[in-house]
């Protein structure tokens, strides 16, 4: 997913270390050659902005210049900077699902890969964590979320709270906490609906949802190829919803991974799953 851009990156740091002396002309250059690969590779246009604007004082800086290996502590700035940006580096906590029933909630656009992700969590809670799942589809706008959520709960050997016919989101939500109590579950997944386009109602809606079932993590899916629009839909999520992770799903396809490093730096929160594919291992 990252190959282009680390390759790009990879281009303008040997242009750098195959110099002596570097002057602050030279890393304006190779800050304008991050910008375009940073650009290139989809990330939106503020988020490369601040990065540059972070980075530039430090790369051309007064040590940097004098030192021995300019070229070598300019690339190491960057990739500090790029480490930060992503939290690459940084240990994933586990998810919070210690006190049965945990809600995971997850929200997202129409599209976006919430159901789908919904089997796959649920899936891998149920066979690597010994989990018992109910996953609940709290989509009534599509008549076929509902169904589509119980035939891939089936597929994946966990239980779906029964479908009530003209029962309201909230209600459902619920519905699934009681339940999870009573029938000792250990996770609860509510599968909301989206729109395809972010609106108040939606976002009404979804806040509602997490106020009543209190979810211990919120997960934001988003496509990754949606690209520049990825940080718009990140922050309004953000606004709303007490978010706790990212699942970026559609990363088997030919996006370039800008949109997971856009919402990683505008929301600040942990990339926690990545969906690879259309079946229900793909996570
Ligand atoms: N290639 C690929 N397709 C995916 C992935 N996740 C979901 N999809 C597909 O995207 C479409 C929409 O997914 P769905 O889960 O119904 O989205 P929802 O509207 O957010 O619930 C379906 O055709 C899925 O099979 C993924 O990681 N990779
Ligand atoms: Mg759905």
């Amino acid at each position: 997913m990252f190959d282009a851009l680390t390759d790009r990156l990879g281009k303008v740091f040997d242009g750098l270390t195959g110099r002596g002396a570097l002057s602050e002309k030279d890393v304006n250059e190779a800050l304008r050659e991050i910008r375009v690969a940073l650009l290139e590779a989809d990330v939106a246009l503020p988020v490369v902005k601040k990065f540059i604007d972070d980075v530039r004082p430090l790369a051309i800086g007064e040590n940097v210049i004098k030192s021995i290996k300019p070229g070598q502590l300019v690339i190491k700035i960057v990739h500090d900077a790029l480490v930060e940006t992503l939290g690459g580096d940084e240990e994933q906590p586990p998810l919070k699902i210690d006190s049965p029933p945990a809600v995971i909630m997850m929200a997202g656009l129409q599209g976006s890969g919430k159901t789908t992700t919904t089997g796959k969590l649920a899936k891998r809670l149920k066979d690597v964590e010994r989990k018992k799942v109910l996953v609940a589809s709290l989509d009534v706008r599509r008549p076929a979320a509902m169904e589509q959520l119980r035939i891939l709960a089936q597929q994946v050997g966990v239980d779906a709270l029964p479908i009530v016919e003209g029962q309201l989101p909230p209600d459902i939500a619920r519905r699934a906490i009681q339940a999870a109590k009573f029938g000792g579950y250990d996770v609860i997944i509510l599968d909301t609906a989206g729109r395809t386009t972010l609106d108040d109602q939606m976002m009404n809606e979804a806040a509602q949802i997490a106020e009543i079932a209190n979810p211990q993590e919120t997960l934001l899916v988003a496509d990754a190829l949606t690209g520049q629009d990825a940080v718009e839909t990140a922050k309004r999520f953000n606004e709303r919803l007490p978010l706790t992770g990212l699942v970026l799903t559609r990363m088997d396809g030919d996006g370039r991974g800008g949109a997971a490093l856009s919402m990683r730096a505008v929301t600040g929160l942990p990339i926690r799953f990545i969906g690879m594919g259309e079946k229900v291992d793909g996570l």
